[in-house]
């Protein structure tokens, strides 16, 4: 389980970046490991692996599908022990997903928490294959003797702040076995094995939730009687304003939509550049807490805004909807700004919402387009 033994010069505390202090080396080798979505790739339905974003904590473990076990256990009637081809033997279903980090819009934040400095870009969405959950926990017996948690524990090992673990989130009951959630063992990504970074051969996959909750390389499941206090729940991923407050748990992905670029960049700015006339605009917009039903436009820094033309599945409420619309460009500089809004009326705030870890940064996008004649 967790322990902090003897990683006294590893121990330091979540930090906040001072005024002027800029992403440090060390927040660059993070950025080098854990890539984003190229914006560009929002043109695709699904994000071709190796193009959809990247979080790992730790190291990439070494696995072996062919030997790999996940258990199910704990407070279960019949605990199981399941290798890659007996999940696949088990009825499977497909559900396109969309993952986003929770530190996504970290490094727009001012004071910067230190950490994963994604800009906007650390989003990707997959057609997943396996096994329900729900499906393996009631073959397992789970909840009928009234349990509480289930943990998820991955393969990868490390040390966060002091604290020496297992990668492990949990969900509660309710929610790991309820059919209509839609949570996932899952073995399969736009219908290939998972890639190492994505977690060959096992991951969970959990709709509508931060990424975080996702967890990969996954090797046991176990049912418990009290709530999890497991590192990554309570100490991480947690919004607080002050370090010494326990915080509200991160869960839900709070809506955002995102524009491709328009134009052609410049190589070091990523500034664009457009020439005058009709200029297609496209992107996707996803929430976690109900479909996107509109994603608006400004031209005008943030004067007025008008309605997009949005598409979603009905028949699958966890993937992201494409939206378009087509900009007049004129000769000057111009800043474009998206913004989303779900059916629960969620929307993104026009100044960013700030908290201690840096989750859930849903500030709209804001783009620099250089017209040029
Ligand atoms: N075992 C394990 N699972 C994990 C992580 C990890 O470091 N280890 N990172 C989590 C985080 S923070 C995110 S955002 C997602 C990223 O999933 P992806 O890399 O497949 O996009 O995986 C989650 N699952
Ligand atoms: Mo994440």
């Amino acid at each position: 389980m967790d322990g902090t033994t003897g990683f006294g010069e590893l121990s330091a505390p979540g930090r906040v970046a001072g005024p002027d202090e800029g992403i440090s080396t060390a927040e660059l080798a993070l950025a080098a490991r854990n890539h984003g979505l190229p914006l560009e790739a929002l043109r695709y339905d699904t994000s071709p692996p190796g193009l959809h974003y990247v979080l790992v904590h730790y190291d990439i473990p070494a696995t072996d599908a062919d030997t790999w076990r996940l258990t199910v256990d704990g407070r279960v009637g019949r605990p199981l022990s399941l290798g890659l081809a007996e999940l696949r033997e088990r009825p499977a279903v497909t559900h396109r997903v969309t993952l986003e980090c929770a530190g996504n819009g970290r490094a727009r934040l001012a004071p910067r928490p230190v950490s994963q400095p994604w800009l906007v870009e650390a989003v990707g969405t997959a057609d997943w294959t396996g096994v329900p959950l729900s499906a393996l926990l009631a073959e397992a017996g789970a909840g009928e003797e009234g349990a509480g948690d289930v943990v998820f524990t991955g393969a990868d090992h490390g040390v966060e702040r002091g604290t020496e673990q297992d990668y492990r989130r949990a969900l509660p009951l309710p929610h790991a076995a309820d059919p209509a959630r839609d949570v996932l063992v899952a073995y399969a990504m736009n219908g290939a094995p998972l890639p190492p970074q994505h977690g060959s051969p096992l991951r969970l996959v959990v709709p509508g939730w931060y990424g975080m909750a996702s967890v990969k390389w996954l090797r046991a499941v176990t049912v418990t009687d009290s709530p999890f206090t497991g590192f990554q729940q309570t100490a991480a991923y947690r919004f607080r304003q002050r370090a010494d407050e326990p915080g509200e748990p991160v869960t839900v992905i709070a809506p955002r939509a995102l524009m491709i670029p328009p134009g052609f960049p410049d190589f070091m700015t990523r500034a664009r550049v457009v020439r005058p006339g009709p200029v297609p605009l496209t992107g996707r917009a996803w929430s976690g807490h109900a479909p996107v039903v509109r994603v608006e436009l400004s031209d005008d820094g943030e004067e007025s805004w008008t309605d997009t033309e949005v598409t979603a599945d009905p028949g699958r409420p966890w993937a992201w909807a494409a939206w378009h619309t087509t900009w007049t460009a004129t000769p000057g500089t111009h800043r474009l700004t998206v913004r989303a809004t779900d059916a629960a009326d969620h929307t993104q705030p026009l100044t960013a919402p700030w908290n201690r870890g840096g989750f859930g940064n849903n500030l709209v996008q804001r783009v620099e387009v250089h017209c040029v004649r």
